[in-house]
């Protein structure tokens, strides 16, 4: 009896080997498909969304098709899957994408019991509030007794109880689940403020037709550093989305553009040649061309490049880069060595 159960349990591991295994190879899969799906929000101006022919764009697709440009030569070769803060671990645990390119904070509970994996920070946030210049507030220590429009399944909910909690303070939250619905009630009145990652409110006030109408508070309640992130469970596809990361950021480091990478091939900084597959084969070490970084600063261009396309200062959404400049510039964006 104990044997033949044994005998059971080996089998039923072997098979759940077996399927591990077989789900394991997302680099094999997203390849025969020729496309990788990344999973993104419903839409989010300047980060992900459709724009007037359909085609996504903003700053988390493109790093989406940063990874498309590494693993496929191609960074048009993306499907955009989206994900509300409540389905985006749930779609990812399920294999409906490939990677999250999601302004997803990471934390303590998401990285070790949803579980994830992180790769590194493309975007260094923290969470504020907006409300309508007409109502007068100037603080959000004036926020006791407030609506707060708050979207579901996000650290914002967290951040929000423990910010009133700790401040004495009490509000009424207006639950929604995506931000076109966040803006259609904080546009509608039905909540006094709006709160979100400070990049999501700067991206949302952009798409209103009277943006000076509305006051972003100066406080900041959190630390919401954004980033990537894949299932446990395959170090190969983890590695690949973490240097991909890093490659944007090593790039505008070493001052190589989507404009110059051809004469970059050329370069006398080891470190370049490296990078650029000219030196050395770093990408052969997990399964990608040698020229996979070339691709993806060719296709897409360095994180600066990337940041200042989307929601730089240049753009209705405006952003200064802030502590996503690169660490030589008093900022926090740093790569690890290409070497
Ligand atoms: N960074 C926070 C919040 C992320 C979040 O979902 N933000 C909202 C408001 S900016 C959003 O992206 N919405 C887009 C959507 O609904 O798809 C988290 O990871 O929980």
């Amino acid at each position: 009896m104990k044997n033949i159960s044994h005998a059971i349990i080996g089998a039923v591991a072997l098979a759940f080997g077996l399927v591990a295994s077989a789900g394991a190879g997302t680099l094999e899969d997203v390849q025969a498909r020729g496309e990788l799906n990344c999973i993104v929000s419903t839409g989010l101006q300047g980060f992900a969304a459709p724009n007037d022919e359909g085609v996504w764009e903003g700053f988390d697709i493109d790093f989406c098709r940063a990874t498309a440009a590494a693993v496929l030569g191609d960074a048009n070769a993306i499907k955009a899957v989206t994900a509300t803060g409540k389905t985006r671990f749930t779609k990812l645990n399920a294999g409906e994408g490939d990677v999250l390119w999601r302004n997803t904070t990471i934390t303590f509970v998401r990285d070790v019991d949803v579980p994830l994996r992180f790769h590194g920070v493309n975007y260094y946030d923290g969470q504020g509030f907006m409300a309508r210049k007409d109502l007068g507030v100037m603080s959000a220590a004036e926020l006791d007794g407030a609506s707060v429009c708050i979207q579901t399944g996000t650290t914002t909910e967290l951040n929000l109880a423990d910010y009133f909690r700790s401040n004495g303070m009490s509000y009424e939250a207006v639950t929604i689940e995506d931000n076109a619905e966040a803006r259609e009630n904080y546009q509608a009145g039905r909540c006094d403020v709006y709160t979100t990652d400070a990049s999501g409110l700067a991206a949302t006030r952009a798409t209103f037709p009277d943006p000076d109408a509305h006051v972003i508070l100066p406080e900041i309640i959190s630390k919401e550093p954004l980033g990537p992130a894949t299932r446990h469970g395959d170090d190969q596809w983890s590695d690949i989305v973490t240097w991909v990361l890093n490659a944007t950021v090593t790039a505008e480091e070493k001052g190589v553009t989507s404009a110059n990478v051809d004469d970059m091939m050329g370069s006398n900084d080891p470190e370049v040649l490296r990078l650029l597959g000219v030196e050395g084969n770093l990408g052969g070490m997990f399964g990608l061309n040698a020229d996979w970084a070339y691709q993806i600063i060719k296709q897409v261009g360095n994180y600066g490049e990337i940041f200042e396309r989307n929601i730089g200062v240049n753009t209705p959404i405006g952003l200064p880069r802030g502590l996503n400049a690169l660490w030589t510039d008093g900022g926090l964006q740093y790569s690890p060595p290409f070497r």
